[in-house]
């Protein structure tokens, strides 16, 4: 039966290969519950192979122009954009997610994050700093040399172009590995970039688990800057495994990020968009305002309109147009949701809608679906509104005044996104001043332009993405003091 699965390959040097171990592991489609293609189990021959195609591909593509290399990124862009309705469908069956979302969120996103470097691979500058009595500073940003890209899965080709974009526009090359659990569009964009002609080397996808070449990636010693997001185990231990060998580290972590209602807030937009922002992408987008926090004059109207909404979510077959909430995307994952649920129910927790398995008619009956779940009556500071659950599981919590808010907000290990809802501009700007995390939105959720740092604060991370910012991490600034008097 496995030899009838499609074969992912490696992308190594510029060609498409199987594992040296010629092992591979099983990739499932999250909505049927069934394997369907087959995943290279990389080991470290395939990552020596990757790391000296990537050594013998840098002299070159880092002394090559700007413009070169923005060239190269538009060509992927543009073939990204050529096979989008086929990169869509990919993603949608790999993840569980609703085609309709991998169709104007993931693939056109995709799309961006390779025009976006392109242009700012040309734009991107340096400081120079003159001094007095006839001397001149000037730093160069150099490009690191091979770095790792490591991506998870919840938008995978998303994630995977946000990291490896800006670490070819800024001249190094990368070994980048996609999650194991849905690694089918990184394997498309592997033969886009053949067929875009990227240099060999410059860029090399090995796929694999997290503990067996995840972790040999980040341990290898050629590899000096790590980028990264996933979970915040995982990045504490990318952390430990690189601080002995002082490797720089952009962490991209979890998040359990609080979605703030004032009673004077413009209701229509903030409910329709607070139900976005709890259950877009089944709730697995670490941005996603699972902890909704309630003035409590509005918070009986907000509850009784909320769950209304959010039972008329259409929970179906990914694959159908009008899906809005598709499979969660793995049997380990919907049980790990499932024991959130439980757990909030033995906390004390009232489960106003939702709380249980779905079973799907058809094609999808051993697909892996929760209802999208909403919860009163637990303490801000229990473990369901504590940890990341990372699923359609949202909580309510009644506040009565702006400081209880701040603390609520700020009483979790995390500090990744923040939204506040208010029509009153003093309060925003305070509030914005005074929540703990890294993304603030006033008035909207995940409105991004891509010029601006993301990253969190506290246990949701290190470093920023996005813009300069991510571009400076890609290289290491070197200062060079010049005296001319
Ligand atoms: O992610 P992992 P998992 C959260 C979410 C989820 C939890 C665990 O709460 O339930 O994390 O998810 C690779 N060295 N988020 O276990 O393990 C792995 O192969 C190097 C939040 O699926 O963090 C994959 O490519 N790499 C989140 C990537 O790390 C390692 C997104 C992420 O996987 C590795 C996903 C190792 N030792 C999950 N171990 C977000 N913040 O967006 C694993 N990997």
């Amino acid at each position: 039966m496995s030899a009838e699965l499609e074969r992912i390959r490696n992308l190594i040097d510029g060609d498409l290969r199987i594992p040296d171990s010629g092992e591979f592991i099983k990739n499932y489609d999250p909505a049927t519950g069934q394997a369907y293609a087959l995943i290279p189990e990389s080991g470290e021959k395939d990552l020596a192979a990757a790391v000296s195609a990537a050594g013998r591909a840098f002299p070159e593509w880092c002394t090559t122009s700007a413009e070169r290399r923005s060239r190269f990124l538009s060509r992927i862009a543009d073939l990204i954009e050529k096979h989008s309705e086929d990169l869509a469908h990919a993603e949608s069956v790999d993840t569980g997610k609703p085609i309709s979302v991998a169709r104007t969120i993931d693939i056109p996103r995709a799309q961006a994050n390779l025009r976006f470097f392109a242009g700012a691979a040309t734009q991107f500058f340096s400081e120079s700093h003159a001094m007095a009595g006839g001397a001149i500073n000037y730093t160069l940003r150099q490009p690191h040399g091979t770095v790792a890209c490591i991506s998870p899965w919840n938008l995978p080709l998303y994630l995977l172009t946000w990291k490896i974009a800006p670490a070819l526009a800024a001249g190094n090359c990368v070994i980048a590995k996609p999650s194991e659990i849905t690694p089918m569009t990184a394997y498309i964009l592997s033969r886009l970039c053949v067929e875009a002609g990227l240099p060999r080397g410059v860029l090399n996808i090995l796929h694999g688990t997290g503990p067996g070449i995840g972790q040999a990636i980040v341990s290898h010693p050629e590899i000096t800057a790590i980028s990264f997001t996933g979970g915040t185990a995982t990045g504490k231990r990318i952390a430990a495994t690189a601080a002995p060998e002082f490797k720089k580290l952009s962490l991209e972590l979890g998040g359990k990020n609080p979605n703030i209602v004032f009673a004077d807030c413009d209701w229509d937009t903030m409910i329709s968009t607070s139900v976005r922002a709890a259950f877009q992408n089944q709730g697995e987008i670490c941005l996603c305002g699972s902890r909704i926090l309630v003035e409590h004059s509005v918070y009986e109207r907000f509850r009784d309109e909320f769950v209304d909404r959010v039972q008329a979510i259409t929970v179906d077959d990914p694959l159908l147009e009008a899906t809005e909430h598709g499979a969660l995307v793995s049997k380990t994952h919907l049980d790990k949701v499932m024991d959130y649920i439980e757990l909030a129910r033995d906390e004390g927790g009232g489960i106003l809608c939702g709380g249980e398995k779905l079973t799907i008619a058809g094609r999808c009956a051993d697909g892996w679906f929760v209802a999208p779940t909403v919860i009163e009556n637990l303490a801000p500071d229990c473990r369901t509104n504590q940890e990341e659950i990372f699923g359609p599981v949202a909580t309510l919590i009644p506040f009565k005044t702006e400081a209880e808010a701040i603390e609520i907000a700020n009483g979790t290990a995390y500090g990744l996104a923040a939204s506040i809802w208010s029509q009153d501009v003093s309060r925003c700007h305070r509030l914005a001043a005074a929540i703990e995390s890294g993304i603030i939105w006033v008035n909207t959720w995940m409105l991004r332009d891509l010029r601006t740092p993301m990253g969190g604060m506290k246990q949701s991370g290190i470093g920023r993405e996005g813009g300069f910012e991510i571009l400076r991490f890609f290289t290491e600034p070197k200062n060079v003091c010049i005296r001319y008097s």
